[in-house]
C-alpha cells in the first residue's frame, strides 16, 4: 500500500522538512530522509520512519512510534478489523472487517461482537441492503425470515402492500397484530385477514366474537367497547350496576369520595359521619330523636 507524498514534497529544498525536531534535520546534506537511516541524499518526499521515531499514521514525520514493516506487527488483537502496514510509512491501519465484500462490515467474527451490520460476512447476498424476497430465510439481516417481514408467524400474501406476494395468508405483513390468527378486533380494517371488517370500528356490533382492542379491560358491552375498570356505569363488567351517586369506578370497583363517604348499596354515597340511617355503619339506624354527629347516635 502507498500513499500519496506528503505536502512536504513541495518544500524539499527546506533543511528538515519532516525530520522530527523542526527544521534540526540531522541528514548530512539536510535534504529529507526516506531510508531511516537520517543519512544520505533522498530524491522523494521526506516519509516518516521509525528510525526519526515516527509511524503514528498521521504522515506527520512528528512524535514517537513503534513502526511496522509488515502486518503481522499491526495485529491489534481485535478479530473485527484488518491489520495492515503501510510499509512506505511504516504505519499500522485497522479497518472494519468485510470478508465477502459485499461492503457491509462484520457484525459478529468468532463470537466477537463487532461494529458492523452484515449478519453473514461469509455471503456476499446477505447484508441489511438485499432485497426483500420470499425465501424462509433471513436476507436482509432484519432477524425475521423474509417472507414474514413482520415476524408473526404468518408468510405474506397478496394485500400485503409493496413487497411481494409470497403466496401466504398474511394480509398485512407490516403489522404482526393482523392474520389469519388475530382477534376480531373491533378496528377499521380487516384484523383477522377474512377479507371483510366485520367488526368494524369506531363501535363494536355486540356480536361477541368481536372483540375491543386492548387494554383488556375494554370489553364489548352490547355493541359499545367500554373500559370495565374505570367506567362508572359498567365498574367490573358488562353486567354491574351503575355506581352509586358521587363515587368513582377505580380498577373495577366503585368508590365513594370523600371523607366518611361510603357506598351502602343505595342509589347515593352515604356520609357514616352524618347519616341517621346509616351512623357510623351502613344499616346503623339511629333511635327516634337521635342525629348523627360524627358518627355517633346523640340525643
Ligand atoms: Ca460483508
Ligand atoms: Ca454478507
Ligand atoms: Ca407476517
Ligand atoms: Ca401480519
Amino acid at each position: 500500500m502507498t500513499r500519496k507524498i506528503l505536502a512536504c514534497a513541495a518544500a524539499m529544498a527546506i533543511a528538515g522538512c519532516g525530520d522530527k525536531g523542526g527544521g534540526s534535520s540531522d541528514d548530512a546534506d539536510a535534504a529529507m530522509d526516506t531510508a531511516g537511516d537520517d543519512a544520505g541524499t533522498d530524491t522523494v518526499a521526506d516519509l516518516p520512519d521509525a528510525a526519526e521515531g515516527d509511524t503514528a499514521g498521521e504522515g506527520d514525520d512528528t512524535g514517537a512510534d513503534a513502526g511496522c514493516v509488515a502486518d503481522g506487527d499491526c495485529d491489534d488483537s481485535d478479530p473485527c478489523t484488518v491489520d495492515d502496514c503501510d510499509t512506505d510509512y511504516g504505519e499500522c491501519s485497522h479497518d472494519p472487517l468485510d470478508s465477502d465484500g459485499d461492503g457491509y462490515f462484520a457484525a459478529e467474527v468468532g463470537g466477537t461482537t463487532c461494529a458492523g451490520n452484515d449478519c453473514d460476512d461469509s455471503d456476499a447476498d446477505v447484508n441489511p441492503g438485499a432485497a426483500v424476497g420470499c425465501t424462509a430465510s433471513d436476507m436482509d439481516c432484519s432477524d425475521l425470515p423474509d417472507n414474514d417481514d413482520d415476524g408473526d408467524g404468518y408468510v405474506r400474501g397478496a394485500a400485503a402492500g409493496a413487497l411481494e406476494d409470497c403466496g401466504g395468508d398474511d394480509c398485512d405483513d407490516a403489522d404482526a397484530a393482523v392474520n389469519p390468527g388475530a382477534a376480531n378486533l373491533c378496528a377499521l380494517t380487516d384484523q383477522d385477514c377474512d377479507g371483510v371488517n366485520d367488526c368494524a370500528a369506531p363501535e363494536c356490533p355486540a356480536d361477541p366474537s368481536c372483540v375491543c382492542p386492548p387494554p383488556a379491560t375494554v370489553l364489548n358491552c352490547d355493541g359499545h367497547c367500554v373500559d370495565t375498570a374505570s367506567d362508572p356505569d359498567h365498574c367490573g363488567s358488562c353486567t354491574a350496576d351503575p355506581c352509586p351517586t358521587g363515587a368513582v369506578c377505580s380498577v373495577g370497583a366503585c368508590a365513594c369520595v370523600g371523607d366518611g363517604m361510603w357506598d351502602c348499596g343505595g342509589p347515593a354515597c352515604v356520609n357514616l359521619n352524618t347519616d341517621f340511617a346509616n351512623c357510623n355503619a351502613c344499616g346503623h339506624t339511629c333511635d327516634a330523636g337521635q342525629t348523627c354527629v360524627d358518627g355517633d347516635c346523640t340525643p
